[in-house]
């Protein structure tokens, strides 16, 4: 593709620096007041864009990308997961789809860790405790939570971010366990002390902590229903910093307010921004509003991939977060 000034379409407001470079760059709309995109709104977009740039609050489907203009010859996602977009339909219509990888994996990794902490140490109750007024000072026995210093951690998805999340682990003490659906490198093995399980309801029965962080995909889908759920000890913890969706939340809710859990910890959800209202009746679970990409380093870096890969394109090249090739 080559055009002399792109008509880029951003469907949120982006930071500052990012906006501005996008504009001098291409034709770009912008989303002043940063309210999500409706229906008609996208419509509109997908028809007079040459270049869309979404994020994970828009549902570019099939049905839309139906109605998009011959002119929409690519899609640079602000962020890593795509499962937002219907890929088939975008590939089957010559739209290039990008990401942007690598930019938010250590702040992903930081926020699985934050939440393990969180709901093994019982922070967000305790705080919740002090502002309340109710806390009556120090006692022997009161708000004990788990210690994490050699405990047994399933990382469930070991790309970047289960790596990165496997690296801060193995300082804590944790052992690293994981399941994927390839096993890694030995080198990458060996320096996370990696133990690898073919059979991931094996592992889940002999972990005291797991971690969610593969993207979400027709095969990851609630890769923990509540079957799976049930293979959990009690004394085990959840952590969800990947797509709410690869959890059966429903299930999470039941098993959990039955004592079958000793907590869990999550920063997205199966329908956001709705959050299950059982969930929120709990004490041991700690939510967070999809903050796992959430610093002001990682969303310029992710602006700077999104302008990478429309520059790329525009100038005839083949942008470097390419989609397909690495998921279809
Ligand atoms: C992003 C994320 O903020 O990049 C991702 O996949 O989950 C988030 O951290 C969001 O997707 C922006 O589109």
């Amino acid at each position: 593709m080559s055009l002399e000034k792109a008509v880029v379409v951003a469907t949120r407001g982006l930071p500052k620096a990012i906006e501005v470079r996008m504009s001098e760059l291409f034709r770009t709309s912008l989303n002043k007041d940063d309210s999500p995109f409706s229906r008609e709104q996208l419509i509109e977009a997908v028809q007079t864009a040459d270049v869309l740039v979404p994020t994970v609050t828009d549902n570019i489907d099939a049905a839309l990308l139906k109605q998009a203009g011959p002119q929409l010859k690519m899609i640079a996602n602000f962020g890593v997961g795509v499962n937002h977009i219907d890929l088939e339909e975008a590939r089957a219509r010559g739209i290039l789809v990008t990401n942007t990888p690598g930019v938010l994996t250590e702040d992903t990794a930081d926020m699985t860790m934050a939440l393990l902490l969180s709901v093994t140490r019982r922070l967000a109750e305790g705080e919740r405790l002090v502002r309340s007024g109710e806390w009556n000072g120090w006692a022997p026995t009161t708000m004990l939570g788990a210690r994490l210093w050699g405990k047994r951690l399933g990382i469930i998805g070991m790309g970047r971010i289960g790596q990165a999340v496997a690296r801060r682990a193995k300082g804590f003490g944790i052992a690293v366990h994981y399941h994927n659906r390839n096993q890694i490198s030995e080198e990458i093995e060996q320096e996370l002390d990696a133990t690898y399980w073919d059979d991931l309801d094996q592992m889940l029965g002999h972990m005291d902590l797991v971690s969610v962080n593969t993207p979400l995909t027709a095969s990851t889908h609630h890769i923990l229903n509540a079957e799976r759920l049930a293979l959990l000890q009690p004394h085990c913890f959840v952590i969800n910093t990947s797509r709410g969706e690869v959890i059966d939340e429903e299930a999470l809710a039941d098993i959990l307010a039955a004592g079958k859990l000793a907590g869990a910890a999550l920063d997205v959800y199966e329908k956001e921004p709705e959050v299950n209202p059982k969930l929120i009746d709990l004490n041991n679970v700690v939510l967070l509003p999809h903050l796992g990409s959430a610093t002001v380093e990682g969303r310029v870096q992710m602006g700077e991939r999104v302008i990478i890969n429309i520059k790329s394109f525009v100038d005839g090249h083949r942008p470097p977060d390419r989609i397909f090739e690495a998921m279809l």
